[in-house]
């Protein structure tokens, strides 16, 4: 690593750090290869990584910090549910000296309460999601259903946030429903089930917007069971670029998605490394790429290359 090469920490200063990460849950196919990446990342560097799943709960989190801080642990990484109420265990890390680094979700607090937060650009996300929508659909009028996030997360908020920017103006596009999938499979089905029903049957919908691949390929299958042909009578665009994605791509039944790395911890560790050796502060967004893929970028080439990074 470049570390090593300035000689600023030896394998074995690497081998003395301890990291607990606080880790959401699994709800997506995405948080399994973050978490994944997470452990690879730890092992490879020799750091000892503590990793607590909070079943999506805030509060497990905050007991997980906490039992961390306890622990005199030498860097926490946190993977914030929801953004509010945070605060107060920030607080506690920090009268502790022990560095908090967010991993791809973000907080509502003040930024000298973490040492940086490794996330893409949410908003930008949504952006592009939608830029894609408006440009595909062109002059023709377009309702779209759209499956949010977690309530009060930090993806959900701001893909919201930057799908309504790349369609404002463009009044022959309009959002008829919009509800939380909770990030999972399961609960995009069960909602796009109710969309669908309440939409005759779907002839009403032309497009669905989901905060996430898992949600989409979940509402895939209920666009199936009702009799309609996802992809064609109703456009499917999302984010994360799982695996699935890309064979639903490949098969005509998604449109577009748009890419977050699983790799988070990569630059979180980095970070912490050079912090740790020298005192070097790294910047507090520390921000990773987001592609948009399509059909036409060969989903099964790019389905073979996903698998083995995480997923
Ligand atoms: O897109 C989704 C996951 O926090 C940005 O959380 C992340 C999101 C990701 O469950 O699949």
């Amino acid at each position: 690593s470049t570390v090593l090469a300035v000689g600023l920490v030896t394998p074995a200063m690497a081998a003395d750090l301890t990291v607990g990460f606080s880790q959401i849950g699994s709800e997506s196919g995405w948080r399994a290869a973050e978490t994944s990446v997470t452990k690879q990342q730890a092992e490879q560097r020799g750091i000892n990584l503590k990793f607590a799943d909070a079943q999506q709960k805030q509060e497990n989190q905050i007991k997980a910090i906490r039992s961390f801080i306890a622990q005199g642990v030498d860097a926490i990484f946190l993977a914030p549910v929801v953004a509010t109420g945070w605060d107060a265990v920030l607080k506690e890390a920090n009268e502790a000296e022990i560095p908090v680094i967010l991993l791809d979700r973000t907080v509502d607090a003040p930024d000298d309460l973490y040492l940086t937060a490794v996330t893409s650009d949410t908003v930008h996300e949504g952006k592009v999601a939608g830029d894609w929508l408006v440009q595909d659909v062109g002059d023709k009028p377009c309702n779209i259903v759209e499956l949010q996030g977690t309530t009060g997360s930090s993806p959900a908020i701001n893909r919201k946030k930057g799908f309504e920017q790349a369609l404002a103006g463009h009044d022959n596009l309009k959002i008829i429903r919009s509800q939380t999938g909770d990030f999972t499979r399961t609960k995009g089905k069960e909602v796009m089930e109710s969309f669908l029903k309440a939409e005759d049957g779907g002839k009403n919908i032309c497009a669905l917007y989901a905060h996430n691949d898992d949600m989409a390929v979940g509402a895939i299958q209920a666009i199936k069971e009702a009799g309609l042909k996802p992809g064609t009578d109703i456009l499917v665009v999302s984010v994360d670029a799982v695996p699935d994605i890309f064979k639903a791509l490949a098969a005509g039944e998604a449109n577009a998605t748009v890419e977050l790395t699983p790799n988070m911890a990569g630059p979180a560790f980095d970070a912490l490394e050079k912090f740790k050796a020298d005192g070097t502060v790294p910047p507090k967004w520390i921000q990773t790429e987001s592609k948009l893929y399509t059909q036409a970028d060969d989903p099964m080439k790019v389905y073979e290359e996903k698998k083995g990074l995480g997923y």
